[in-house]
Parts: structure tokens; C-alpha cells; sequence
């Protein structure tokens, strides 16, 4: 299995993350990337490939031009104001307020973010084109007949919305790499989306679409971000009603339930006949994950990628959260030599 990585992620590393009314050291932190990259050599598995150029057209079926374009000029914009720290959002158009860009950056961070934990810095663009640039790279391997790659994005993407950052993500590089099947001759493609946290953005994206199917695993929004979708009654609409399915799940979930929902959605997603899937692979349902509470073991890791492989499609893997820092590399490998042993 080729793995498509740049060092551009690096550029991404805000100096805080707003947790529990602290700026703390950030969860999602380069460090990660490392502990990736040290165990695919461990394992050998080290054919490694440098993205591509991006190719904005793609990007700009799944985000909105205005989007785009307030990503590219955040910092700029933010530097001008003589802000001290990295830029983070601190007024929000809730309800019963209007839903119109501003032109000052305080008010843009607001109009663009779904969660204000994020901040972007001088080098989040760079990082994020990068980033969807993985994605794309790796999908055009899987579409030119690799069975399967590895995308090992940083920052990740399944929370940014058409128009929305925030969880970590800025560009969806799962959505961007599913449009990319698309594009390349694919005619239906499944998300499979693992991740600890439902999928908000990617689920936002293909909300009324039938031409990707979105399933997602996660904690129930109830009690896990991001809290304001989720629901297991989100199953799509217009061209796209029943084929958005997601499968929350409550504090303390273990293998033998997570598992059974997997069941399910390989079910559906085999009973949709994909030509590609694309997992997002976050590793947050790690027992010992800080900012999560499901309960998978290491082991657990394996099992899930030989099911995936069951599924016999090209299968695309795009890294997406994992915050056990010391079992963050592991796991993720786990899942991918469970895939390639079966
Ligand atoms: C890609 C990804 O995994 N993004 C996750 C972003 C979550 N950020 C907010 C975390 C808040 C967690 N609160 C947990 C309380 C534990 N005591
Ligand atoms: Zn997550």
C-alpha cells in the first residue's frame, strides 16, 4: 500500500486549542503525523509518495467560492489587526441573527466556523491545501487500478461543511477525494466514516446527493462534538434521502457494539454497490483517547480493517483524528495491515 504524506503539515500548529476555558497544547498536533510515519516504518510499509499540485477545480465542487477564498486571506486579514495570537473566532450569527458575510475578519472567523476550539495560523492554508492535495493524490492512485492507498492528511477534514471550519479541519479531503472518484469515472462511492466524531461536514456536503453515500460511526450528539448533528434520523434528502445513514452510539461503547454497527453499515454500503470507498480513518475510538469515550482495544483496529476488505471495492484511507498520541501510529497502521492481510 502506497502512503501519499507532505512535511507542508507542519505549517499547521496553532499555538493553542480552547479546551475546558484554557488554551491548551493542541490535540491535534504535528506530533501525531510522527508517530504515523514511525510505525508504517516499523511495519515496512514505507513506499512513500509526494502529493501532487491541488486541483482547485475539484475543490470547488465541494466548498463554496467565498469559503475559499476567506481561507486563503484569514491570516492576512488577521495579521493587519495586530492580534497578538493565532486567529480564533469570538462572535458567532446564532439564531434569529443574519447570515451574511462581514467584511471584518472578526466577524468572517464567526461566519465561517462550526467550532471555535480551531485556530488558523499563518501557515493553516498551506497545511490545508496540502493536506486535500494528499487526498487527491491518493485517490488518483486507487482510480488508476492500486487496490488501495493511504492518505495520511494533517490537518484532517470530515468536520469542515461546504462553507464551515472547525473541529480541527479546514478542507474535507474525504469529500474532495470522493469527488474525485467521481470525476475520474466512478459512478456511486461510499464515505465510511470511523472517525470518534460523526462527520458533520462530509454528511453536510453529499446531504442531498445519491451519488455518494455517507455512513458514519460516532459518539451520540447528545454527549460528543459535534453535538448539532449526527442524529440517527439524518438520512438525507431530495436526490439524496436514504443515503446518509448514521449509527451514534453512547458513552462506554466497546468493540462487540461498535463492531455490530459496522455490520450494518458494510451491509448497506455493500447493498449500494460503490465503484469506490473512502474511510475516514480517525483512530479516536481508542480506548484511551483524551477528548473521547469509546472503548476500542488495539486489536480491535485490525479486526475493523479486515472487515472493510471484505467489502472488495477500492478502498481509499483518509487520515482523520486519533489523539492517544502514543497509540495514535499503532492503531492506524493496525487497521491498514488489516486490511492488506485479508
Ligand atoms: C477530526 C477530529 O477528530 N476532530 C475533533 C474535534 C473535537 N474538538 C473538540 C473537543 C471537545 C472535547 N470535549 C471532550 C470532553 C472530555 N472531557
Ligand atoms: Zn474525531
Amino acid at each position: 500500500m502506497k502512503t501519499v504524506l507532505s512535511e507542508d503539515h507542519r505549517q499547521h500548529f496553532p499555538k493553542g486549542e480552547l479546551y475546558g476555558g484554557e488554551l491548551v497544547l493542541p490535540f491535534e498536533r504535528p506530533e501525531r503525523w510522527d508517530f504515523i510515519v514511525d510505525q508504517l516504518k516499523a511495519i515496512e510499509m514505507t513506499d512513500f509518495i509526494a502529493p501532487d499540485p491541488l486541483q482547485m477545480e475539484t475543490v470547488q465542487k465541494i466548498h463554496d467560492a467565498a469559503f475559499l477564498r476567506f481561507l486563503a486571506t484569514a491570516w492576512d486579514q488577521w495579521a493587519e489587526e495586530n492580534y497578538k495570537g493565532d486567529a480564533l473566532p469570538t462572535v458567532i450569527p446564532a439564531r434569529r441573527m443574519q447570515q451574511k458575510e462581514p467584511d471584518h475578519i472578526d466577524g468572517k472567523l464567526g461566519y465561517f466556523c462550526m467550532a471555535i476550539e480551531t485556530a488558523i495560523t499563518s501557515g493553516t492554508w498551506t497545511a490545508a491545501c496540502a493536506s486535500a492535495a494528499i487526498a487527491q493524490t491518493a485517490q488518483s492512485l486507487v482510480s488508476a487500478g492500486e487496490r488501495t492507498a493511504f492518505a495520511l492528511c494533517r490537518p484532517p477534514g470530515h468536520h469542515a461543511a461546504r462553507d464551515l471550519y472547525g473541529g480541527y479541519c479546514f478542507l474535507n479531503n474525504a469529500a474532495i477525494a470522493a469527488q474525485g472518484f467521481l470525476d475520474t469515472g466512478a459512478d456511486r462511492v461510499a464515505v465510511l466514516d470511523v472517525d470518534f466524531h460523526h462527520g458533520n461536514g462530509t454528511q453536510d456536503i453529499f446531504y442531498d446527493r445519491s451519488d455518494v453515500m455517507f455512513a458514519s460511526l460516532h459518539g451520540e450528539p447528545e454527549h460528543a462534538f459535534p453535538h448539532f448533528l449526527g442524529y440517527s434520523d439524518e438520512t438525507g434528502k431530495a436526490d439524496g434521502e436514504g443515503y446518509n445513514i448514521n449509527y451514534p452510539m453512547p458513552p462506554g461503547t466497546d468493540y462487540p457494539v461498535w463492531s455490530s454497527a459496522l455490520e450494518e453499515a458494510c451491509a448497506r454500503i455493500d447493498g449500494y454497490g460503490p465503484d469506490a470507498i473512502v474511510v475516514s480513518l480517525g483512530v479516536d475510538t481508542f480506548k484511551n483517547d483524551p477528548i473521547s469515550f469509546f472503548k476500542l482495544e488495539s486489536d480491535d483496529f485490525t479486526a475493523y480493517g479486515a472487515r472493510i476488505a471484505k467489502l472488495n471495492r477500492p478502498t481509499l484511507f483518509v487520515m482523520e483524528g486519533g489523539y492517544s498520541i502514543n497509540e495514535v501510529g499503532i492503531n492506524t497502521v493496525n487497521v491498514l495491515e488489516g486490511f492488506l492481510n485479508t
